[in-house]
């Protein structure tokens, strides 16, 4: 018996073809053990090998070996993308949005002081501010002092702050400690500690000793701060008018800045929108109303000096409004106590979507 070369590619052709017509891993194997097997195809060729003449069966041997590597090749290769397309097809079929509740019924909302705080957060970022924020508990220092209260000013009074007990070793400079009356001290260790420019907003919880129909013990700020070489009262004018029609969602919206006094700014101003009250609803925009919304002015040049700020090169605005106030406007709450009640009821119904996250691009679209 003898083994030549037609043999040798007809062969080649079959096993060729039984693994190029193997559908799945299984058949697949199925060709290896009939080509490369013990009693594979190519095994039984070479047992007739040994019936040959030296010269002869040297190069049917080399034949054999060379078409025994590649038909394992072909193998090899058809496995690969066999088990490629299987994982991908597992890939698919397992994908899970990480980013879903685990819970199939969603009854969680988000409460809508953060979701105006994130709204607010949202449009200043866009106009290139960073978020800032502190601690709760305050000094006398950063909470009153730098910010140019003058010593006997009523907002220190026992009556309107929330103090705390004086603790053990505690430096003279900073005593006492409160409950921050306002985020303004937030602004005041930016800039003792950073060099301007400056273009920051805060938000955060802060504390006033005053419980009544429009007043809870604690509230929510939200302060902006800019420092700069040439930042004039236009800058504050155009800043916040970008701001209160992003917020708004309303174009040319009325505004007008009324002279106002607060120790940290000079010159001071109240900002008013414009509104109609008709049949005991409120709408913001044209109107022959007002609505006192924020209040702003240029940084005291005290403010500066007692933060390192020299004020003959640095000036700068600086804004503050209630986040509960304007969550109210916007979205027609009518109580401010009820922000705080904790009533699933009323979450349900004045909450939102923890999926449907404030940003520009949602807002415009
Ligand atoms: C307001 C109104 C006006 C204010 C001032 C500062 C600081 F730290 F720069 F002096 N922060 N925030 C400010 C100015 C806050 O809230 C009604």
């Amino acid at each position: 018996m003898s083994v030549d070369t037609a043999q040798i590619e007809k062969l080649e052709n079959e096993l060729s073809a039984s693994v190029a017509a193997a559908g799945d891993l299984q058949s697949l194997d199925e060709a290896r053990v009939q080509a490369l097997g013990k009693k594979g195809r190519i095994t039984d060729l070479m047992k007739q090998l040994g019936g040959m003449d030296p010269d002869a069966r040297k190069a049917a041997g080399q034949a054999l070996n060379a078409l025994k590597d590649k038909i394992a090749a072909q193998i090899a290769d058809k496995e690969r993308s066999f088990k490629r397309a299987a994982l991908e097809a597992r890939l698919s079929g397992e994908r899970v949005d990480v980013t879903l509740s685990p819970r199939p019924e969603r009854t969680g909302r988000i409460h809508p002081i953060s979701q105006t705080q994130e709204e607010i957060v949202s449009i200043f970022a866009a106009m290139g501010f960073t978020v800032k924020d502190g601690p709760d508990i305050e000094d006398d220092w950063h909470n009153f002092t730098a910010l140019n209260f003058p010593p006997g000013h009523p907002a220190r009074e026992m009556q309107d702050t929330f103090f705390l007990p004086k603790t053990e070793g505690e430096e003279e400079r900073f005593a006492p400690k409160v409950l921050r009356t306002h985020t303004s001290p937030v602004q005041i260790r930016t800039m003792c500690n950073e060099k301007p420019p400056i273009r920051i907003v805060v938000t955060g919880r802060t504390y006033r000793s005053d419980y009544d129909m429009t007043h809870t013990p604690m509230f929510h700020q939200l302060e902006g701060l800019v420092i700069d070489t040439e930042t004039n009262f236009a800058h504050l004018k155009g800043c916040l008018r970008e701001f209160c029609e992003t917020y708004f969602e309303v174009e040319d919206l009325p505004m007008r800045f009324r002279p106002s006094f607060f120790p940290f700014t000079e010159p001071s101003a109240e900002v008013d929108i414009g509104c109609s009250r008709k049949d005991g609803g409120l709408k913001i925009g044209a109107g022959d109303d007002w609505l006192e919304i924020l209040g702003c002015g240029m940084v005291h040049p005290n403010v500066l000096r007692n933060c390192g700020i020299d004020p003959d090169i640095y000036q700068g605005f600086a804004f503050g409004m209630g986040v509960e106030r304007i969550a109210m406007l916007k979205y027609g709450i009518p109580d401010l106590r009820s922000f705080f009640e904790s009533d699933v009821r009323w979450l349900d119904h004045y909450g939102f979507d923890p999926l449907d996250r404030p940003n520009l691009a949602t807002r415009e679209g």
